[in-house]
């Protein structure tokens, strides 16, 4: 027997470590051995090599150096489960395997997926060396997390510090696993949110940053009052968060910049620019007539000073738009006068525009300065917002739910369908394991034939005037004609409900189409061009003039995200799953029901069941030999001849059980990983051996 790590000091043992090796397989054994484990607070629990963590909701002793060290280069069974053992196992397989690594954080929103993210981060800045250029790209990939979530990050009812974007963050590391260039790929910002927060959330925290932190002067400069003063802020009637301090983070934002290389212009461009999404907020418009007219001129100052255009043309681009119309075979411009309502809308369209472009600004600048030209091996960890279910939900929550349940189908790929077709193609002995695979939710969602929903929405969207009233219930009929057959959707009179993997969620269709097109009108467009600021000019540069049709909203996430499975289709996969105990936010509050259904949607069951009955380790023939080789005493370098015969022949000299693995067509298939335990700490001696007599002999050759 092993002897654990925790039991040479004492610690504790809660529950199994691994349940894999529960003795009854159910969701309620499941929820009991994270329960136990929890309650003694150890979040970490392994099912196989796929860890999964409970929000504690409170600091946890073990995230310090100490457990840097000591998971660094130790095998699993060695320490308790960890965030670093899994980190450390990437970083090792890359360099051992050379093959790029991704992890997929998922769970839902609030159950720790940023937080996870962030300490795989940091084990692996801390257990890379590198000099200079290498300790600089660290500290911009670490500091690209507070920068990126003062733009991104907002208090949601379900998350104090909820992502409000996607990202995908590759570490690039050289041949000697230095971390020396990295790559930011960023999905779909909930930019409503610049313009409208429901109750009890705020918008993104750099405005209350900003406001709090920023020095009098600047203040002063950017006309900044208290956060009530501004429509965008005061809505929703919260303007603070627990254990959050504005002002200090903005310091911490504004060192982040700093790091990632702005200069002293390009911030203070930045805040210019967050202060006029404020003050374009505070313009109103009354009822003139039949047309909307700016109700106080004093609101407009403030904005066109900051955006370096003049109040006339921002009155009346806010007022009035410019539209084609063909008459007679000719086409001609005419100016149309706004209502109040559209009035609104195009004052809001200006605001989401300039906090996205800025957000993109801002990641573009993250990958300007760790970018590389040539990608050696990187390591990938996604992290995404969680999965959402509100009282009300609408286009956002439909985007981001739908990421979410692409990568649940990227789990069931790779894990529960991916290891069961393999053993069926290698030929392997194998009763098969049923699950609910969720491409049948995708496909509602996404498929071109049948039309799906998001086709069913780009369809309505294209043939929709610039006043669109009743498009969105135009929508939803089509929506209904087209799909309400399929089991996991319904219609009501104002939306419709996907039944997702994690839960039914029912959208209102309101808005959808408006969010789905995301035009940003030309006229805004050439406003922006016309700044007397090159930076802000810098944010519009695209041609007015050409008639190509803009992607819409939904197109553009279902193409990143198939780009993006793409990528992680091509990585050797680790997974966290993240659990969230409560609603409370409090640490050792356990809400069974929540945890039990976070546990059956997740399929913890399935992937318990799948890893137990199966292998738990397998590998291509040649890539083991060449591993292993070195444990028989005649072979090393190289296996030369037949690779089965190789393997029989070094199981046989390392006295495997040959109840333990079995060969497969291409790939020998080992049950339980302890037994590869063993053979990597035989490999670690010899290979220590080896390495001695080879630094000895290279220094006596220098
Ligand atoms: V969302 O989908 O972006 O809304 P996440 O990212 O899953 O969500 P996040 O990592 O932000 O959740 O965690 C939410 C909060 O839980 C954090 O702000 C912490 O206060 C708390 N948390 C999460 N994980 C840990 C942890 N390992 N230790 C301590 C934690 N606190
Ligand atoms: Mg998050």
């Amino acid at each position: 027997m092993v002897k654990h790590h925790w039991q040479s000091h004492n610690v504790k043992q809660s529950g199994l470590d691994d349940m894999v090796l529960l003795s009854k397989i159910s969701e309620s054994s499941i929820v009991d051995n994270l329960k136990k484990r929890y309650m003694d607070d150890q979040i970490f629990t392994y099912i196989g090599p796929v860890l999964v963590s409970v929000n504690p909701f409170k600091q946890m002793t073990y995230f310090t150096d100490r457990e840097v060290e000591l998971y660094q280069g130790s095998a699993a069974y060695e320490n308790p489960p960890h965030i670093y053992a899994l980190a450390d196992d990437m970083y090792r397989n890359m360099m051992i395997d050379m093959e790029n690594q991704c992890v997929i954080i998922s769970g839902e929103s609030g159950a720790g997926k940023t937080v996870a993210a962030k300490f795989i981060m940091s084990y692996i800045s801390k257990v890379s060396g590198g000099g200079d250029r290498v300790q600089h790209v660290k500290e911009i990939i670490l500091k690209s997390n507070p920068l990126l979530e003062a733009f991104g990050n907002a208090k949601t009812v379900r998350n104090n510090n909820s992502s409000r974007f996607g990202k995908y963050f590759e570490i690039q590391f050289s041949r000697g696993g230095e971390p020396d260039g990295g790559k930011i790929s960023n999905f779909l910002l909930e930019k409503s949110r610049v313009v409208f927060q429901n109750p009890n959330e705020r918008n993104f925290h750099i405005f209350y940053q900003m406001l709090t932190g920023a020095p009098s002067e600047l203040k002063e400069q950017l006309g900044t009052a208290s956060p009530d003063y501004f429509y965008y802020l005061n809505q929703s009637g919260c303007y603070s968060v627990d254990g959050t301090n504005d002002a200090e983070e903005f310091s911490e934002t504004m060192e982040a910049m700093q790091v990632i290389g702005l200069t002293p212009d390009e911030q203070h461009y930045v805040l210019q620019i967050t202060a006029s999404v404020l003050h374009i907020g505070n313009i109103s418009f009354i009822e003139n007539g039949n047309y909307a007219a700016v109700e106080n001129q004093d609101y407009l100052a403030y904005p066109s000073y900051l955006l370096g255009v003049s109040q006339d043309a921002l009155r009346q681009k806010l007022t009035s738009r410019v539209m084609d119309s063909k008459w007679g075979g000719k086409s001609e411009s005419i100016d149309v006068t706004l209502n109040v309502e559209q009035a609104s809308s195009t004052r809001d369209a200006l605001a989401k525009a300039l906090h996205s472009r800025l957000f993109d600004f801002l990641v573009q600048s993250v990958n300007t300065a760790i970018r590389k030209d040539y990608d050696e091996f990187n390591i990938g960890v996604l992290d995404i917002y969680g999965f959402e279910i509100f009282q009300r939900n609408g286009f956002e929550q439909f985007c981001i739910n739908f990421v979410n349940e692409k990568l649940q189908q990227i789990f069931i790929e790779l894990t529960l369908k991916a290891e069961q077709e393999e053993y069926v193609q290698e030929g392997i002995r194998w009763t098969p394991i049923d699950y609910f695979n969720n491409k049948i939710v995708c496909d509602l969602i996404e498929s071109q034939a049948p039309v799906g929903v998001m086709c069913v929405l780009d369809d309505t969207c294209a043939t929709m005037h610039a006043v669109n009233e009743g498009a969105d219930q135009k929508f939803l009929g089509k929506l209904c004609g087209a799909v309400s057959s399929h089991e996991h959707f319904q219609s009501f009179s104002a939306g419709f409900i996907i039944h997702h993997y994690a839960g039914k969620v029912s959208y209102d269709v309101d808005n959808f189409c408006e969010k789905n097109k995301d035009v940003l009108f030309k006229d805004l467009v050439e406003l922006m061009q016309q700044s007397e600021f090159d930076f802000i000019r810098s944010l519009f540069p695209e041609n007015t003039n050409t008639q190509k049709r803009p992607t819409t909203a939904s197109s553009k996430i279902k193409t990143q995200c198939n780009i993006l499975v793409s990528t992680l289709m091509k990585c050797s996969p680790h997974y966290i799953r993240c659990i969230k105990p409560n609603e409370s936010k409090k640490p050792h509050d356990w809400e069974e029901s929540r945890v039990k259904h976070q546990v059956e949607y997740l399929g913890l069951k399935e992937n318990v069941r799948v890893r137990r009955a199966g292998f738990a380790y397998r590998r291509p023939f040649h890539k083991f030999l060449q591993r292993y080789a070195i444990l028989t005493p005649e072979t090393w370098p190289r296996w030369h001849g037949d690779e089965r015969q190789g393997i029989q022949h070094l199981m046989s000299c390392v006295n495997m059980d040959p109840d333990q693995w079995q060969c497969g067509k291409t790939k020998l298939f080992v049950k339980n990983p302890e037994s590869l335990f063993l053979l990597e700490e035989t490999r670690d001696r010899k290979y220590d051996g080896f390495a001695r007599v080879i630094q000895k002999a290279f220094r006596q050759f220098n």
